[in-house]
């Protein structure tokens, strides 16, 4: 503890109780009245800082941080609009449920609202786009207030890591702090005897007192008491995060609901999920029958999630004959406009029920039948998967609806295929084909013909999108993903931009879960080794549907290879902020690993203990960072590069620039060029080279297909930032996607004749 003054024992209290609720990185900006702050957390043992002059791109890469390690990570600036510049990142990871713990300091109350210098009114200042706020008033070392300040920390880093009522989210404390601000010795300011008279103020929540499993990240699942990462001591107050048992009442309304819909599907739209929740989903896809669709950035895309439906539910055929009867979505409204435009479609013409599962609120932008569901999404798919094989009418319905599951690497099973035949050998659970009613027989053939429909246009919008794709010399942006699904080591973390980017690569983004050779973990030899097995056949054959145990312990049987992670600042879509969040999320990176950031240098101060975080992946070596950010995105957060210049970050940069901000094509202000070129294209002609290397970046003009994957490739194991940027032409891309859409939209007509009409 720091007792130089009031002061600075107020904010080493407040420092060594973020340390103790879990918090592990701090991002600083500079400024005089957060002095006492600053340099607590500067001077913790335990606390991670970086400094960032511009208060908007310390909060983004503070909230890329957070994304990327599931870890809580507080920001500290001083009075003023220093503090408004932190808006768009609590705004992000207000509606993204990042957990952020805001810290802003302020003048006293004597010096508010009477024209003293760089003052503003920061209560409440982020509205309500914080879980909670708290005004902390000036230091105080009454042993009273000393204990309510650790328990105000207690409780607000509960707040932010979602384990009150609300879900996760940034919280604000307003600190007031009154002159002196540096730790200038000013005797008996600290009370010599407070140690003796208030032991609990003094110190805190002493180890032997701890009788309480410490658990204060987003999810603790995959973490052990033998995690080194773990704290020993304890947060003053202990909050336990809500038990999301689903009632019998609500399994039994959602198994009636299921079993009464053969038309349903699975959505996982863009969503930070817990550990353990992929596999799950899986699970919850195979016992429903229902086909799993899945955003790149909610779900890691492999042979049993359906990816291409943004592209297929382009075509009215498809979107007409093939109407939902329920959904069950977990995460956001996908980013595909196509998606929510099928649903609205049918909203009138049949009631699609939609089943939401998150924090209760209303998330559903179509305004359709919801059954908002307050639960862990993880507990939910286990639970009810559960409850569905436990079911023993139930169980008879769904195993030959499960044992017609089927995927495009499969032979697709013939509709006219009895559902008893197609039962594997192995299936030994009895079923009573008497004990299926007609209605019930006549959803199975529907289920079964739904699920294949599904899975032939994933099948035919791959193979058309990857017919389109191959001739295409020019760099046209969609062709990026593309190149990158085929060559990327899996273990990378990609950080996409908003506009197209992340549409692109919803689109376009495929991995092979067979992998080549090539596609190895650069980064972890033990991996590499493992994946070869894989790739020589030693490899986990795919879960049959039909004989997947429901237990529990087996859930991650069917977890599929670690594939590459997809993050986006999705809460509010903004474009601004992506390369701090980006450098955030490198950071993170090389924190988890244990290593320096940067090439060498000293990033942060000497600490004793890594990062604690959740991240499942353990890697030896920091996992390369790759942002894929149009130009506009990218010169709205030029200041984030000065990370790169301090800190020497590694981050791969692929620059898509075409001039400007190609989504507008996509809309229908396209119509009008006089108007949309100057007032929403915004070509700016910019030489990004020259402004790249002010920071320290490599830049690098890409020109072919060829020198993008030699370029990419070489840019994952460079110490540093590299920009790899394409020149591109806006027009064409725009062309060159209609022209895509258009070639699946036939594809998918000529496969499915729509002559039938089970699907109406
Ligand atoms: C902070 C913010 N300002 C404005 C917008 C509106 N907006 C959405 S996309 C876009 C253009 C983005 O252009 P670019 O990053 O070059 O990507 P492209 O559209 O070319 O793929 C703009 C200005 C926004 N989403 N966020």
């Amino acid at each position: 503890m720091n007792t130089a003054n009031r002061n600075s024992f107020w904010a080493s209290l407040v420092a060594a109780e973020l340390d103790r609720a879990g918090v592990s990185a701090v991002c600083i900006s500079p400024g005089s009245r957060s002095t006492p702050l600053a340099i607590a957390c500067y001077q913790h043992p335990h606390l991670q800082t970086i400094v960032h002059i511009d208060e908007r791109s310390g909060s983004f890469f503070g909230l890329g941080l957070a994304k990327y390690t599931r870890a809580t990570v507080a920001l500290i600036c001083t009075s003023g609009t220093a503090a408004a510049n932190f808006y768009p990142a609590i705004i992000e990871a207000f509606y993204a449920q990042v957990p952020l713990i805001v810290l802003t300091a302020d003048r006293p109350p004597e010096l508010r609202d009477c024209g003293a210098g760089q003052t503003i009114d920061q209560i409440k200042l982020y509205g309500d786009h914080v879980r909670y706020f708290f005004e902390v008033g000036l230091p105080d070392l009454s042993g009273f207030k000393l204990r309510h300040l650790r328990s105000l920390i207690g409780h607000a880093t509960a707040i932010a890591t979602g384990k009150t009522a609300s879900a996760a989210g940034p919280v604000h404390l307003n600190f007031a702090f009154a002159d002196p601000l540096p730790p200038i010795e000013i005797a008996d300011q600290v009370p010599a005897n407070l140690a003796q008279t208030d032991r609990l103020a003094w110190q805190g929540r002493e180890l032997t007192v701890n009788s309480w499993p410490r658990t204060n990240q987003l999810s603790t699942a995959g973490q052990s008491d033998n995690n080194p990462n773990y704290k020993t001591e304890l947060s003053y107050i202990q909050v336990a995060a809500p038990q999301s048992q689903l009632s019998q009442v609500t399994l039994a309304q959602l198994g009636n609901l299921i079993a009464t819909c053969a038309k349903g599907i699975i959505v996982v739209g863009v969503y930070d999920p817990p550990a353990g929740f992929a596999a799950a989903v899986k699970k919850l896809a195979q016992i429903t029958g229902y086909p799993l669709l899945g955003e790149a950035t909610g779900i890691m895309r492999d042979r049993q999630v359906i990816g291409s439906y943004d592209v297929f539910l382009r075509s009215p055929q498809f979107c007409q004959t093939y109407a939902p009867e329920l959904v069950i979505r977990f995460g956001a409204m996908p980013t595909a406009k196509s998606y929510r435009l099928w649903l609205e479609q049918h909203l009138n013409s049949q009631p699609i029920q939609q089943i939401i599962v998150g924090d209760g609120s209303n998330n559903d932008p179509t305004h359709g039948l919801g059954i908002f569901v307050h639960a862990d999404a993880l507990s939910f798919c286990e639970q009810l998967s559960d409850y569905l094989a436990q079911n023993e009418q139930y169980l008879n319905l769904k195993s030959q609806y499960s044992s017609d599951y089927a995927t495009p690497q499969e032979e697709l099973p013939s509709p006219t295929r009895s559902p008893q035949s197609s039962r594997s050998a192995a299936d030994n659970r009895s079923i009573d084909p008497g004990s299926i009613s007609d209605q019930s027989r006549s959803n199975i053939a529907k289920q079964t013909q739904w699920q294949q429909a599904f899975w032939q246009a994933e099948k035919i919008t791959i193979a058309a999108i990857a017919k389109c794709l191959a001739p295409i010399e020019s760099l046209f942006e969609g062709k990026v993903f593309d190149q990158l699904g085929k060559w990327l080591p899996i273990d990378c973390c990609i950080y996409v931009a908003s506009s197209m980017p992340i549409r692109d690569l919803d689109s376009f983004f495929r991995q092979k879960e067979q992998l080549s050779p090539e596609s190895q973990s650069i980064s972890d030899p033990e991996r590499a080794d493992r994946l070869n097995q894989i790739n020589q056949g030693d490899r986990p054959s795919r879960v049959d549907p039909a004989n997947t145990p429901i237990s529990s312990d087996d859930k991650l049987a069917s977890e599929p290879v670690a594939m590459t992670r997809v993050i986006a600042n999705r809460g509010a879509n903004g474009i601004d902020g992506t390369i701090s969040s980006a450098l955030g999320a490198a950071w993170g990176s090389s924190l988890l690993s244990g290593q320096s950031a940067g090439n060498g240098q000293n990033l942060v101060q000497s600490k004793d203990r890594p990062i604690e975080n959740n991240y499942s992946s353990n890697h030896r070596n920091p996992q390369p960072v790759i942002l894929i950010c149009g130009d506009l995105a990218f010169y709205h957060d030029l200041n984030g590069l000065m990370a790169v210049k301090q800190y020497q970050l590694n981050l791969t940069i692929i620059l898509l620039n075409n001039n400007g901000g190609g989504i507008f094509d996509m809309l229908p202000i396209a119509q009008f060029p006089e108007v949309c070129e100057p007032l929403f294209n915004t070509p700016h002609d910019l030489d990004f080279a020259p402004i790249v290397a002010v920071y320290g970046c490599e830049h690098v003009a890409i020109e072919s297909w060829a020198q993008f994957k030699t370029e990419v490739l070489a840019s994952l194991t460079k110490p540093g930032t590299q920009v790899l940027e394409l020149k591109s032409n806006r027009q064409q891309n725009h062309q060159t996607r209609q022209q895509i859409w258009q070639e699946v939209k036939e594809a998918i007509a000529d496969h499915f004749s729509f002559n039938n009409n089970f699907g109406r």
